[in-house]
């Protein structure tokens, strides 16, 4: 444990050795997934000298944490990043291949941990990452799902989920750590008894009682030894589950809830496990969280000064109400105090602004599962309206942020009473959280708002996933912007360099290749590397409008079988995307998608100018290799939707052009590189608004008055996609019946023309270098890097850690 190796030769000799201790056979003998075992395990105990000197050291000096509440981190794999962190890559990498083994094959064999559904779960990743390489103490707290988000297999061309058995190998970088087990309660009743100093003692009796035991990751930093936690918690029975549920029920209940990650639009019959997901993950940490806290101080008093507890959106909301339940039920603090010591220590991230996707709990459910807790937020919301009655505070104000509204427990409410800081994730989400979806309850409070533009870690998505166009970067502009991804700036000095530009356009076809080949191994489909790599890749739904693409590829079908003279420059569309299980629309489209694909790509007349792939199974694995390779970023949501995106400031960071409407963080990239080099069609956040409020969007007036569109939507239920007409019809119904909720048919030309001009653009190879050089330019201030020394300053106010 705790064994450092110092060169090659070193680690050859650990690495044999621990190979026969683990598994009684000579390195030739042992299987790939054995050496690949090895290889983690040894990887973790180097990193586990560190991981104790940095707790070590934030106890000694006392440094305030932050933990990272998020019912999802979609870390992906680790192996690779872990080694680069720790700057031993190149050392193991020749010390395997002495021994004949490819380092690449055992990078291969990692399965991703896939503990999230999109964005919001790959942004706590990049967090995590961010935070240990910056030297802040800055933890994760999650589940411990037995399987990840489904995986997406396309059977018929539809998908098909199946479980993604991420931990079918074990999960060699965690350490489980059963002296921190903790037990959760749900169900049961509270009694109140007078203790002998009149004070109300609250007992919560007939509860069915789960253990909670913890799996602590590691999390690496780069060029740094502090080392932070990445704790996932496990449900088992617990030794003293003394009620009434008969046996084989209760091990149900205490498996099904790390079963696995909700997909974020589940059903109604869910929905209870979702809420025990929650609360288990959100009790279990917190407990831990204050025995720690009293482990090194003897007050709970100093508790906001010394930890920060960061809410990644609602679903871990219910910490303000358990920390309100451990402060008062069993350290007898005063509901002011405690009151108190929550709002310092909470804050809260949105990163929605869907209606249908902020959180509502009926309060029934609340009070049925979780009783104590019920009752605490009942008082939470009574005292919040007897506040703001008591200073006149207008009653349609306090009537709409309230926490309980119509018998349901508002949880972004809950989230920003009970906490001192509320962020939006773009600037332009920001600013529609203030000015519209929280109108009310910025008029309140206005000093918790505040913005953090979302980033991304440029070691994984730019570094180590990119090792060419990192060679190209460390040789032109020096290897500064590692530590510094602003940095990346230098390159500004480069962008005519006719070398440069000619570098950089062989580095894209160096990516361009390796996507190629990994699109014919999964899909069979030949793409030409010399064609433009024009990729959409995120969760399907509507509001990012997927179906906005298919329908410009439909438009260019149609009117190159109508006009021979009609030709495009080569273009390969390449999507990727999961969908709900249960969001049928959704999938509609990925049906849709392999529809038109088949019949493009065997069209003889069609498939030299035009490809359309489908890459199954979009995690982040896949993305590394997917963004670096693409030429077009397609961030094309309605205006006001997409809270921020990520996927765009990965496309950018690689040199791809955004294809894009003004939305979320694309204003911020637009911003930066200034519209020469960014592709902006489509209506805007305040085009859509006046439109929604006049009432004046009528989806036929565009459909009976432009023959191209018509075309391409009757497409739909006429036979052209599948022998069944009614196959597609619920797209059809979708856009015409449902008034295009999406607008896509008002943002169909301008996103033509902007395709067009794409092509025009294309075709002068130095100045479409020229317009990537820009995008790297001018991406570092997109590292999650500057995120989170912006969280780190006005929200944790945390200092830096240096470990020795
Ligand atoms: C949840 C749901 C649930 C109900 C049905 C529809 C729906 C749609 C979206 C969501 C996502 C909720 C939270 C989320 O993942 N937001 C994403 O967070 C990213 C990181 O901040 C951000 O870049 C994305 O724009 C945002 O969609």
């Amino acid at each position: 444990m705790g064994y450092k190796f110092k060169d090659k030769e070193e680690f050859k000799e650990e690495f044999k050795t621990r190979i026969i201790a683990k598994y009684g056979r000579s390195i030739e003998q042992s299987h790939i997934t054995e050496k690949y075992m090895v290889l983690g395990t040894m990887i973790r105990d180097y990193a586990a000298m560190n991981w104790k000197a940095s707790k070590e050291e934030i106890a000694k000096k006392n440094e305030k944490q932050m933990y990272y509440f998020s019912m999802e981190f979609l870390v992906g794999r680790l192996l690779t990043n872990n080694l680069m962190n720790l700057g031993i890559y190149d050392i193991v990498k020749d010390g395997l291949n002495d021994l004949g083994i490819d380092i690449n094959e055992l990078e291969e064999m990692e399965s991703d941990a896939g503990l999230g559904n999109g964005g919001l779960g790959r942004l706590a990743a990049c967090f995590l990452d961010s935070l240990a390489s910056l030297g802040y103490a800055g933890h994760g707290n999650c589940i411990r799902y037995e399987y990840g988000l489904f995986k997406q297999k396309i059977v018929d061309g539809k998908q098909v989920e199946v479980p993604d058995q991420w931990l079918k190998l074990g999960n060699v970088w965690e350490v489980r750590k059963p002296k921190h087990a903790v037990n959760v309660k749900f169900y049961g009743s509270v009694e109140m008894e007078m203790d002998i100093y009149g004070k109300a003692k609250i007992n919560h009796v007939g509860a069915q009682i789960i253990r909670a035991v913890p799996y602590d990751m590691e999390v690496v930093g780069h060029n740094t030894n502090l080392t932070n936690t990445l704790r996932l918690w496990s449900a088992e029975p617990a030794e003293d589950a003394s009620n009434s549920q008969e046996f084989g029920e209760y091990i149900r209940d205490v498996i099904a809830i790390n079963q696995n990650v909700y997909p974020d639009d589940s059903t109604e019959a869910g929905r209870y496990l979702r809420l025990k997901q929650q609360y288990f993950f959100v009790s279990a940490g917190l407990t831990a969280l204050i025995k720690a806290h009293l482990r090194v101080y003897d007050t709970l008093d100093n508790f906001a000064e010394k930890n920060a507890i960061q809410l990644n959106d609602t679903h871990p909301v219910l910490a303000i109400p358990e920390l309100m339940r451990i402060l008062m039920d069993d350290y007898l603090y005063e509901w002011d105090d405690a009151f108190r010591i929550v709002q310092e220590a909470v804050a809260y991230t949105n990163h929605t602004v869907l209606s249908e996707a902020l959180e509502k709990w009926p309060v029934n459910m609340v009070r049925t599962l979780l009783p104590r807790i019920y009752m605490i937020i009942e008082e939470i919301d009574r005292r919040y309206c007897y506040d703001l009655n008591y200073k006149y505070y207008r009653s349609d104000l306090i009537n709409s942020t309230r926490i309980i509204i119509d018998g349901q427990v508002h949880m972004a409410n809950l989230a920003i009473i009970g906490s001192h800081s509320v962020n939006g994730v773009a600037a332009l989400h920001t600013h529609i959280l203030i000015n519209d979806v929280f109108k009310n309850q910025y008029a309140i409070g206005p000093q918790k708002f505040n913005n953090k533009t979302n980033g991304i870690t440029h070691r994984r998505w730019l570094v180590y996933s990119n090792p060419q166009l990192k060679a190209l970067l460390d040789k032109t502009i020096g290897e500064s912007y590692i530590e510094h991804p602003q940095d990346l700036e230098k390159l500004m000095n480069y962008v005519d360099d006719v070398q440069v530009q000619e570098e950089f356009l062989q580095v894209k076809l160096e990516r361009k290749k390796i996507l190629a080949a990994y699109i014919k191994e999964v899909t069979g489909i030949e793409v030409d590397v010399n064609s433009i790599f024009d990729v959409q890749a995120k969760r399907l739904h509507a509001y990012k409008r997927q179906l906005l693409n298919v329908m410009h590829i439909i438009y260019l079908y149609q009117k190159m079988k109508e006009d021979p003279n009609f030709r495009i420059f080569p273009r390969t569309f390449i999507f990727a995307a999961k969908a709900a299980p249960a969001y049928t629309f959704a999938k509609k489209v990925i049906q849709l998608i392999h529809a038109i694909a088949e019949r493009v790509n065997n069209d003889p007349d069609i498939s030299q100018y035009m490809k359309v792939v489908f890459i199954p199974n979009y995690g982040v694995s896949i993305a590394e290799i997917l963004m670096n390779a693409a030429d077009v970023s397609e961030q094309i949501s309605t205006a006001g939707k997409e809270a921020s995106g990520t996927g765009n400031m990965k496309f950018m960071m690689n040199g791809a052009i955004t294809l894009g409407t003004l939305d979320g963080a694309n204003v911020e990239i637009v911003d930066r590189v200034g519209y020469d080099n960014a592709l902006i069609f489509g209506l805007k956040v305040e085009d859509v608004e006046t439109m929604k409020r006049a009432n004046s969007y009528n989806v036929w007036d565009y459909y009976n008055h432009i023959p191209h569109l018509k075309k391409i939507v009757d497409s739909f239920i006429d036979g052209t996609w599948s022998d069944n007409k009614d196959e597609f019809k619920i797209i059809y119904d979708e856009l015409m019946f449902k008034n295009d909720e999406y607008f896509l048919l008002a943002d169909f030309d301008a996103y033509q023309a902007t395709q067009a001009r794409i092509r025009e653009h294309y075709k002068d190879r130095h100045h479409w270098a020229r317009m990537c050089l820009v995008n790297i330019a001018k991406s570092g201030y997109f590292s999650s890097d500057r995120t989170i020394e912006e969280y780190a300053r006005d929200i944790w106010h945390l200092n830096k850690i240096t470990v020795k």
